[in-house]
């Protein structure tokens, strides 16, 4: 009985051993061949970067590589010049992007020439909307990395430690420098002394990989926790407060970051409370952290419940405030003017503040895209978004270049995600939710990336392919693995963003999501006396004669708030990308397509596309099987089969719930509802 017994306990050992949970991430990689690292300084930084190399190289055997700290004026912030011979950079981050971009290109088999590269934005972080008890919202990977709860919840273990130090590791080799380590609806706890000392902790562990730490306050702060009786950004006490708290945690952390804040928006304390506004705020906040070079992040997520479109509000609150924030202080402002919609035009604010420095603020977690369920591939949807025009000065201002700093003059650039980590063993939950991570640092570094390389690249990272030595008789070879695993599963990776639109929301249609947890489909949600905006048919507006949401000169005008000819095209129907159709416009149900479709129609084939091509992701990921670690493979497999059912509800919900108005057939050669 007993050998039985631990018969049994191996086997299950074994098999744990032999899985893959998932956990390295892109990281995966260990190569024994010899290499020589020449590098004349030494520092936590430049050991790790040496580590790297010498732990991945897979160039020539025994080949030197130097790495050295040079003065060069072309190479900006954490850039470097990158060479078969080694590395250049003026900081020790960009040593260590480079050791990384150069063992990316031996791994997925690019080449190594002279290059300068510079990354796109200064400031790449994730913001982490983690809460003190260790919860996360819109968080689906488990609970907080950073926050737990429990009695000794602030003491720093082993664990934690290990933790941190991989997360560290992951964001640097994907030039991620920055973290907001709490939620943005912020505890005031998080600026008592026995939590900073936590965050301190954290922030000694980033340092090495080149990643700083900021945190999310709570706007009333000086109230809750620092006993005062108002959080007037004009009292002198309060202005004493802040400048305190600056310098105690400059003092545990001389590199910490700043501050992101979430002000006057969803029931968050701000300005506003006093009378004061935005300008206020983030200015008393900012002259706090000037002198130790610490940021601002103040987000622009506000809309009230009121008659004005809530898509108008944010650019209508911030607008008049343009160039009077303090050159600390950058304007966060999510891609969309609603809420990380699957699919919306992008924000009116970017470009149209010329003397603010803004920001954009994207959601690497799907809250409103499956959560860790469904198979969506992030990086085309954020291309989509970085590469809009703007108009704003004339051709060619992308969006991306309304906040690079090479259309205006600021001060700072950056850009965040909201993070999709949690304590699960593959970090993400979705084993290919790890790629969205991936693509948001690789596109933080360089807007110019193309989804289809960041997939190709993170494909060829996680899914190693076999190298040539490794190989038997039996083993693929990496022609098969290019064409049977590799293109297939990119193309599933490129056209997964698009299937989830159609399935979910198509043609401009936006937030028609089951109440609270922004999951299924609820586009019916309406309650009595709830709060108009924050129901489904304030936003798909379907009644008999038709739907959408008219946003043009005859109905809330946001279209005014876009440069032309922006302007002119999103307000004609003919010439407004039929994407965000219904974002801009009311159409009657047999209205015709380019396509020569009704309205009505295009509808139910654009949710019967969507359907149809997770079905096809179904049959893509059957068929990668034998290239894929069994456990991730049946784990991603699981996960399609839930989303396909799920897209059959949402087409099967939306198209029954609107048919009720459009009072028209379903086409006959589509599949139906039963
Ligand atoms: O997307 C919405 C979410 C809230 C979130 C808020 C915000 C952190 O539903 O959960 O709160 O936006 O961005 O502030």
């Amino acid at each position: 009985m007993k050998t039985i017994l631990s018969f049994v306990i191996l086997f299950f050992l074994a098999l744990g051993l032999n899985a893959d949970n998932g956990h390295q991430l892109w990281l995966r990689s260990k190569s024994s061949v010899p290499v020589q690292v020449i590098c004349k300084k030494s520092s936590e930084t430049l050991a790790i970067a040496k580590q790297e190399l010498q732990q991945a190289w897979q160039g020539e055997a025994g080949q030197t590589v130097r790495l050295e700290l040079i003065r060069d004026k072309q190479i900006a912030g954490d850039g470097f010049r990158l060479s078969a011979e080694g590395i250049q950079a003026t900081t020790e981050s960009g040593i260590l992007y480079g050791v990384y971009e150069l063992l990316r290109r031996q791994q997925t088999g690019k080449k190594i020439g002279e290059e300068l590269v510079n990354p796109t934005w200064e400031h790449r972080l994730l913001n982490h909307w983690d809460n003190l008890d260790g919860t996360v919202e819109r968080g689906y990977a488990g609970l907080s990395i950073f926050w737990r709860a429990g009695n000794d919840s602030l003491a720093v273990t082993e664990e934690d430690l290990k933790l941190w130090e991989e997360y560290a590791r992951a964001n640097a080799s994907i030039g991620i420098n920055g973290s907001v380590l709490n939620n943005v609806n912020a505890s005031p706890k998080i600026l008592s002394a026995a939590y900073l000392s936590r965050v301190k902790a954290i922030a000694d562990v980033l340092r090495p990989y080149g990643i700083k730490a900021y945190l999310s306050i709570n706007f009333a702060s000086s109230m809750v926790i620092g006993g005062l009786s108002t959080a007037d950004p004009l009292n002198a006490e309060v202005v004493d407060w802040w400048k305190a708290k600056a310098k105690e945690i400059y003092t545990l952390i001389p590199d910490f970051g700043g501050f992101l804040v979430k002000a006057n928006s969803e029931g968050q304390p701000g300005p506003q409370d006093f009378g004061r506004n935005h300008v206020d705020g983030a200015n008393l906040l900012a002259d706090a952290l000037k002198p130790h070079g610490g940021l601002v992040m103040w987000r622009a997520f506000v809309y009230n419940p009121s008659d004005e479109d809530r898509a108008k509000q944010a650019y209508n609150e911030f607008m008049p405030f343009d160039g009077q924030f303090r050159d600390n202080v950058i304007i966060q402002v999510k891609n969309g003017p609603i809420d990380f919609q699957p699919r919306e035009p992008f924000s009116p604010l970017f470009g149209a503040m010329k003397q603010t420095s803004v920001m954009a603020e994207l959601q690497v977690t799907q809250e409103y895209l499956g959560h860790s369920v469904h198979l969506v591939f992030l990086a085309p949807m954020w291309e989509e978004f970085l590469h809009s025009e703007t108009w704003q000065e004339g051709e060619g201002s992308t969006v991306a270049r309304t906040t690079d700093g090479s259309l205006f003059e600021q001060k700072h650039t950056a850009i965040a995600g909201v993070a999709n980590i949690g304590l699960d063993d593959n970090w993400c939950g979705h084993d290919f939710a790890q790629a969205n991570w991936y693509a948001f640092g690789r596109q933080a570094w360089d807007s110019s990336l193309s989804s289809e390389q960041i997939a190709d690249e993170w494909l060829k990272l996680t899914f190693n392919q076999p190298a040539p030595e490794e190989m038997d008789a039996e083993t693929v070879l990496p022609m098969e693995w290019d064409l049977n695993f590799l293109k297939p599963v990119k193309q599933m990776m490129l056209n997964s963003h698009e299937a989830a639109v159609d399935y979910m929301m198509p043609l401009g249609l936006h937030h028609i999501f089951a109440a609270h947890h922004h999951y299924g489909p609820g586009p019916w949600w309406a309650p009595k006396g709830m709060r108009k905006d924050w129901t489904p048919p304030y936003y798909h507006q379907a009644d008999t004669e038709g739907i959408g949401f008219d946003r043009t000169a005859s109905g809330s005008d946001a279209v005014s708030q876009y440069h032309e000819p922006l302007k002119a095209h999103f307000s004609n129907p003919e010439t407004c990308p039929e994407a965000l159709l219904l974002w801009f416009h009311h159409l009657p149900w047999d209205y015709q397509m380019k396509n020569g479709r009704t309205l009505w129609d295009e509808l139910c084939y654009r949710y019967d596309h969507g359907v149809q091509q997770v079905r096809q992701f179904q049959k893509i990921w059957d068929q990668a099987e034998r290239y894929v670690d069994p456990e991730i493979f049946g784990r991603v497999q699981h996960k399609l089969r839930e989303q396909s059912l799920n897209a059959v509800e949402w087409k099967d919900a939306c198209l029954l719930y609107f048919q009720q108005f459009s009072q028209r057939a379903i086409p006959y050669d589509l599949e139906r509802p039963l």
